[in-house]
């Protein structure tokens, strides 16, 4: 029987720690210790993690990581990585770390190796992707396919639109790229008024094949299809990616023009099976393959680093310390990089889909925090909107500055400009400013001891605001494989430490059964059983449409 991770005694070493330590201030850590920045840093390949701007000392850490010995994290990783069924509520092993084991050792889920068949349709993905890249596979019309809309949603669409674009330099030149998630038409009609059905290959990526978004917007698609080149089109115009072989078939798609993954395979987790297909068919099989490397490589530096040189591990034991005991509860991801906009928004999925649970692995519910809110944007725009809060708020939100040292567009000096706002950031956000330091900058502008007195605290930054600075030397196939292998060994592990499954997703399927019940009385059918202001709310959109 699991022991509840606050009867721990490192958890409990750590409260008593906080009490004494919540006020250090960080710029004081820096000043005694010249060598702080030295010290807390670990480099892999081409990442570099400064996690030196947080607030701890050698004995929170020291505390830590005996905390993540206390839960047997190291046993843990071993068991998800050898396919144990370590998703208890579904009954399902975890193996998104086998779509990317390029070593192909076997590993065995009910006794069976997975890994022929996930090399079986990463030469499928090889294969097709060739075949459409080099205009061996053509449309209805013999026009090489040039456009590509993934139908997907959630974990089958955030993936591909986070990588994609991430790599946008690594396009193929001819080949653009298109999404369709939200069931809202608007987001159907944007793609469609675009593209020329004679050179669209649509991808719908759906694991379940059943989600009403995806369905509706692929038939939508299809129907679009087959009026501008018939129904004969729809087989050299739509591939699907899914587990769901039979409800493929139903759809009308040609059961070889399917691209599988398993059941072990999450949707948050799977842009490195064929749900990456659209990233495939982007930038290549050579870069989808480094994509995996660069994935590989953190998984084996995961598994095998001692946890105080450990990336993910390090990440996860302060987030939990400031999760847990200083109780912030929100996460920032700043990307420094236009391409990798759409990190936080993927992030934000794995971090708060996979961690954001109230009931333990032993059926209880939890008496404490767990996942946090996670949110973000690409810097510097967002320093121009919402880091007034982070710099001068009441809350405080951890933030992750992810900084490229080489920019794929070195235009004059954009990207130093860049980059000092990156490195400014978290200096500013850990020394802040004094009022008395606001005082003497405003007297030195010339104001008057009135107007100083008058402004010096607005003026002033409390600082002690904790970042990490993860620096990638370019943003290409293999770091970006790493940076998000990084990311979902953290999850993983503040899922392991507080004691859940970070790999069901009980809240989305609620959402699914819900809208399924209004549906049909927004289209006119009897009305069930509803709260008041839900059945108000039916019957005003309902007059509003008449
Ligand atoms: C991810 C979630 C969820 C899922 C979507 C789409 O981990 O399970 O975001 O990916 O709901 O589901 P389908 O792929 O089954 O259409």
């Amino acid at each position: 029987m699991e022991k509840n991770v606050t009867q721990t005694k490192a958890w409990k070493k750590l409260s008593f720690h906080y009490r004494f330590f919540k006020n250090t201030e960080m710029k004081n850590l820096f000043a005694f210790d010249a060598k702080r920045g030295l010290k807390y840093n670990i480099s892999l390949g081409p990442l570099y993690l400064d996690y030196s701007k947080n607030r701890f000392n050698e004995k929170t850490m020291q505390y830590l990581l005996d905390l993540a010995n206390e839960v047997h994290l190291k046993d843990k990783i071993e068991a998800m990585f050898k396919g144990e069924k370590i998703n208890k509520t579904e009954n399902r092993a975890v193996l998104h770390t086998a779509l990317r084991n390029r070593s192909n050792t076997p590993i065995y889920v009910d006794g069976k190796d997975v890994m022929p068949e996930i090399n079986q349709v990463l030469a499928k993905i090889k294969k097709f992707t060739n075949a459409v890249r080099y205009g061996e596979f053509k449309g209805a019309t013999g026009k090489k396919l040039t456009t590509i809309v993934n139908i997907g949603i959630g974990g089958s669409d955030l993936g591909p639109v986070m990588a994609t674009t991430a790599l946008k330099e690594y396009w193929a030149k001819d080949i653009k790229c298109y999404f369709i998630s939200n069931i809202d038409g608007s987001a159907c009609d944007d793609v469609l008024s675009q593209i020329d059905p004679e050179t669209t290959l649509f991808i719908i990526v759906s694991k379940t094949f059943t989600t009403i978004e995806t369905l509706t917007n692929a038939r939508t698609c299809r129907k679009w299809l087959i009026d501008a080149l018939g129904e004969y089109a729809v087989a050299k115009h739509f591939v699907a990616v899914s587990t769901n072989t039979k409800e493929v078939a139903k759809f009308g798609i040609n059961t070889d023009n399917m691209f599988e993954f398993w059941d072990f395979v999450g949707g948050r987790y799977s842009m490195w099976s064929a749900v990456g297909l659209s990233i495939a068919l982007a930038v290549g099989m050579d870069n989808f393959e480094k994509m995996l490397d660069g994935a590989y490589a953190m998984d084996c530096h995961f598994r095998s680093a001692p946890f105080a040189q450990n990336i993910p591990v390090i990440l996860a034991l302060l987030g939990i310390w400031y999760n847990n005991f200083f109780k912030f509860h929100t996460q920032g991801i700043i990307p420094y990089d236009q391409d990798l906009r759409f990190l936080p928004a993927y992030l934000q999925q794995l971090d708060m889909e996979s961690n954001g649970k109230s009931v333990t692995l032993t059926n209880k519910f939890v008496k404490y925090a767990t996942g946090q809110v996670l949110f973000g944007g690409a810097g510097t725009d967002v320093q121009h909107s919402f880091f007034q809060l982070l710099h001068q708020g009441t809350q405080i939100v951890p933030l992750d500055l992810i900084v490229p040292a080489i920019s794929h567009n070195e235009i004059g000096d954009h990207h130093e400009i860049l980059v000092a706002n990156a490195l400014a950031q978290g200096e500013a956000l850990m020394r802040g400013k004094t009022v008395g330091e606001a005082a003497i900058e405003l007297s030195k502008t010339g104001k008057t001891t009135a107007e100083i007195k008058s402004l010096k605290r607005y003026k002033s930054f409390a600082g002690n605001r904790p970042t990490n600075t993860i620096v990638i030397k370019k943003l290409d196939a293999y770091t970006l494989g790493m940076l998000i292998a990084m990311y979902e060994h953290k999850v993983f592990v503040e899922g392991i430490i507080w004691n859940i499954d970070s790999f069901d997703q009980m809240g989305v399927e609620l959402g699914k059964q819900m809208a399924l019940s209004i549906l049909p009385e927004l289209q006119g059918q009897a009305s069930g059983l509803h709260d008041s202001s839900t059945r108000k709310l039916i019957n005003l959109i309902k007059d509003l449409r008449k």
